[in-house]
């Protein structure tokens, strides 16, 4: 049993290791841990490596905080945000501290936390500690444990954080208004003592999903099926930051869910993964199982761990196929082999410029350069190195290579060693193998 003493003792450890003074920046501040750990040689200040290395929000920061006696102190405002999801699509939400969605709050397992919350919405709110255990009356739900949190008032939260794990928080009051314009965050207990492998790169995202009609600023909180933007960390790809290591790196990639609705099957490619911890604490390793896809339930959080032994730019996406689609509308008619050519020439002699769509499937839409309405990113893909990459939303690049300069610094695309690149088969080559290819005639108006 860990007593309060035990634990003043441990935090009191720590004091000296830790530069006091006032609320610093985020890459000056969460790493009492690192710091009796020397940092990966290339490690900035702040995403360092080691046991409990600082956690990385891709998109994000961690939320500054300043010791206060042995206290850990952090303050969060709640207040409306103007955020861009991607370039091109910018919102009027809900969020903490400036930013959609809040700071990673990281603290060490032991740690005396005291939150200050300020609210700055035109209506009430609380916050929930989601996973943390807590005294009953710092548990955030309006109502039950504690008053609202009126306009212009700010409350004091102060508990323990006993367990070490991947935690979010959010508001209990008017959730699904507050927490579809953005109100979510990663909090995150670094373990007091190391445990398991060392991780060289620890990133913490979070999965959410919105309805935002082409030509609006303001997320629908009322949506309960047809959300057509779907993020980590409040970005839609290609608005994701690339997930950077170093290959031989063990990576852990902390994946919480606080959408409104749906579970989002997180899938990686070029690795096979072990599930190593949920909201609900560590896996122990014989009970960690392999994936490549690891389903993050609404209002859960998991963490995924593996060697990165494989370079490339490695896709991880949610693998629900209309998660990794901007803004798509879902009503319209299915298109598939439909010969539209008589039907588009009537409808231009009325439409100037109509044009039916989705005849051979969808792909190729991004590069037709339909014209969208402002502040929109239906259907647009983004630039590849070898043409348009047609996915969007839930999806981001996880980027392996043998030499890196910097972490932070977007290493590019991938150069393929040579034979190593799928490419265009020579009449030779299928002869050589005995492919024979049939002549085909489809009535889907495919070659
Ligand atoms: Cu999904």
């Amino acid at each position: 049993m860990v007593t309060r003493r035990d634990l003043l003792v441990g935090t009191g450890a720590l004091v000296g290791a830790v530069v006091h003074g006032p609320l610093r920046s985020a890459s000056a501040q969460t790493r009492p841990e690192g710091a009796t750990t020397p940092p990966a040689p290339m490690a900035p200040a702040g995403t360092g490596a080691g046991h409990g290395a600082t956690v990385i929000t891709p998109n994000g920061v961690s939320l500054p905080w300043r010791f206060v006696g042995d206290v850990k102190v952090y303050h969060l405002v709640a207040e409306p945000v103007t955020h861009e999801i991607a370039p091109g699509l910018e919102i009027e939400g809900w969020g903490y501290n400036g930013r959609i969605h809040g700071p990673t709050i990281e603290a060490v397992e032991g740690d005396r936390v005291r939150i200050y919350v300020t609210n700055r919405l035109p209506e009430g709110t609380t916050v929930h500690w989601h996973g943390v255990v807590v005294p009953n009356g710092m548990d955030g739900v309006a109502g039950l444990t504690q008053p609202v949190i009126a306009p212009g008032e700010t409350f004091r939260y102060e508990f323990t954080v006993l367990r070490a794990g991947t935690f979010m928080y959010h508001p209990h009051f008017d959730e699904m208004i507050q927490m579809a314009l953005g109100m979510t965050g990663m909090f995150i207990v670094h373990p007091r003592t190391p445990r398991g492998p060392r991780v060289d790169r620890d990133f913490a995202l979070m999965l959410s999903e919105w309805e935002i009609r082409p030509g609006t600023r303001r997320p629908n909180p009322l949506a309960m099926t047809d959300f057509n933007v779907l993020t980590i960390n409040a970005r839609a790809f290609p608005g994701t930051a690339p997930l950077v290591v170093r290959r031989g790196d063990r990576v852990r990639i902390r994946i919480g869910n606080l959408s409104a609705m749906e579970h989002h099957p997180i899938h990686l490619h070029g690795y096979a993964f072990k599930v190593t911890a949920t909201d609900g604490g560590a896996i122990p390793e014989a009970g960690q199982w392999p994936e490549t896809t690891v389903l993050v339930p609404v209002g859960t959080t998991r963490d995924i761990e593996f060697v990165a032994d494989n370079p490339g730019d490695w896709p991880m996406h949610c693998h629900m196929t209309h998660h990794t689609m901007n803004q798509m509308g879902h009503a319209g008619p299915n298109m598939v082999g439909v010969q539209s050519g008589d039907a588009d020439r009537h409808a231009q002699s009325v439409l100037p410029g109509y044009m039916s769509m989705g005849q051979t499937g969808m792909g190729g839409m991004s590069d037709m350069g339909m014209p969208v309405p402002a502040n929109s990113i239906p259907m647009r893909g983004s630039p590849g190195p070898f043409g348009m990459i047609e996915m969007g939303g839930m999806f981001t690049v996880l980027k392996v290579r043998d030499r890196l300069t910097s972490y932070d610094q977007d290493p590019g695309w991938y150069n393929h060693p040579a034979g190593t690149l799928a490419r265009s088969a020579t009449a030779d080559e299928l002869h050589a193998d005995g492919i024979v290819l049939q002549p085909h005639r489809s009535s889907d108006g495919a070659p």
